[in-house]
């Protein structure tokens, strides 16, 4: 007889905990059809209502990890990054390189836009001719070869994923730690990173609004990563206001570019970016001077010449870097009283560049040019909004609170944990350094 699927969902409904070889069952039977989607969903909102604890987390994790191929790691202490999600979040694009050419290779699998958070695959395809559906052997022979590649996750790896994420996107079970803990961490492991950094966004424009449950996310990721022999560091960082000033694929791969050249550094996403590259850094093997050679990279332009590399490996176009743009067409959103920018909508302003890029294209999008904490004078522009819609500035406007006093500071990481004390002491090092608002 087969797998008691029917049994399975009325124990977790009834508040039990399920097995490691249930969980096996569970996901193969759903694989192979025997179970079918509606068990499945029924299955998912009783783990949605009663939780996962870190045992069933880690079965689950193991059980999807066993349904498609598991990838050896592409090279030697071979390290991931993965977002959680925010807007303006440009900073994959630039922490690649960077911690590349400092000598750890980075084999980053990365994710198209999920509501109103902007995909790093998307950013990329916005440069002329860049490909990022790179088979498992061009992955791994690319960062063999470059030290550093971002490509789109195989359908080979976690098949049992796609089909659950899209369950739980149709029954409103999407934000369940454990069910997104292991839907993260099972594609990491499959990958075949050997250590990887976590940064889980909470604010306005991230998926987790609420401080606790992002601590939980951040916590649960590192114990169930180091659980399956892995290295692990999570940060919680702002996303109550976009990281760096560009949103908008085209305009985050531009602001990619003048990042690494050295032509405009934000300096919100310049202390996240070394944060979290110091962290790569030192779970490659090389948290010693973590920070200045991160910095050394960048002044010296390598850097940027890693970036021009693997970029060209992924097809990019001669000259597509320096034609990239912002749209003809410009409005701004200016400030009606004086003031301080008491705070951002970073969601909606999230939601508006993904319209105006699938209006106008990639080079379409809005530039913010204040900041929470910033002083504003009456009709000063707040952001920019690209492309030829209308209505683009006055929303873009919607979005700022201004007030007559400034809000108190805020860190920009909130929380940190790591699998072993090397990686955290080197993360909470470069963490001392940032004083933004
Ligand atoms: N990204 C994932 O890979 N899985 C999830 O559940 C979420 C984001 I939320």
């Amino acid at each position: 007889m087969g797998f008691d699927m029917r049994r399975a969902i009325a124990h977790k409904r009834d508040g039990g905990r399920l097995g490691a070889e249930e969980w096996q069952a569970i996901v193969a039977a759903h694989q192979c059809g025997e179970a079918d989607d509606a068990q499945m969903a029924a299955l998912l909102m009783a783990c949605f209502l009663r939780g996962l604890d870190v045992a069933e987390t880690a079965a689950l994790t193991r059980a999807m990890i066993d349904s498609g191929e598991t990838l050896e790691p592409p090279a030697p202490n071979c390290v991931d990054k993965h977002s959680s999600g925010g807007v303006g979040d440009t900073a994959s694009l630039v922490i690649v390189p960077i911690v590349a050419a400092c000598g750890v290779p980075v084999a980053k699998l990365s994710g198209r836009a999920l509501g109103h958070t902007g995909g790093t695959l998307d950013k990329l395809e916005a440069i002329e001719g860049v490909r990022t559906d790179l088979s498992p052997e061009r992955f791994a022979t690319q960062v063999r070869e470059i030290g550093c590649a971002i490509a789109a996750q195989s359908e080979r790896l976690v098949p049992a994923d796609k089909r659950m994420y899209a369950l739980r996107d149709r029954t409103s079970t999407v934000q369940s730690l454990g069910l997104v803990a292991a839907s993260i961490v099972s594609k990491k492991i499959a990958a075949g990173a050997q250590a990887i950094v976590y940064d889980v966004k909470v604010g306005s424009g991230a998926f987790f609004a609420n401080l606790d449950d992002a601590r939980e996310l951040a916590q649960r990721l590192v114990d169930l990563s180091a659980s399956l022999g892995r290295r692990a560091v999570a940060l919680v960082t702002d996303m109550e206001e976009p990281l760096g000033t560009s949103i908008g694929t085209g305009l985050e791969a531009l602001e990619a570019r003048d990042f690494l050249n050295g032509e405009r550094r934000d300096a919100r996403l310049l202390a996240l970016a070394r944060t979290l590259g110091s962290a790569l850094l030192a779970a490659g093997g090389r948290g010693e001077n973590a920070g200045a050679n991160f910095d050394a990279m960048l002044a010296s332009g390598a850097a940027y010449e890693r970036f021009e590399r693997m970029l060209a490996a992924q097809g990019m176009r001669p000259g597509a870097l320096e034609r990239l743009a912002p749209h003809a067409q410009s409005a701004p959103a200016n400030a009606g009283r004086e003031g301080f920018v008491a705070a951002i909508d970073a969601g909606a302003l999230g939601r508006l560049g993904r319209e105006l890029v699938d209006a106008d294209g990639s080079n379409a999008g809005l530039i913010v040019h204040k900041r929470i904490g910033d002083a504003v004078r009456v009709g000063e522009a707040l952001a920019t909004a690209y492309g030829s819609v209308a209505s683009a500035a006055a929303r873009a406007f919607q979005a700022f609170t201004l007030d007559d006093a400034p809000p108190p500071k805020r860190p920009l990481v909130y929380f940190e944990t790591a699998s072993d004390s090397d990686a955290r002491g080197t993360a909470a090092g470069a963490r001392s350094t940032l004083e933004i608002r």
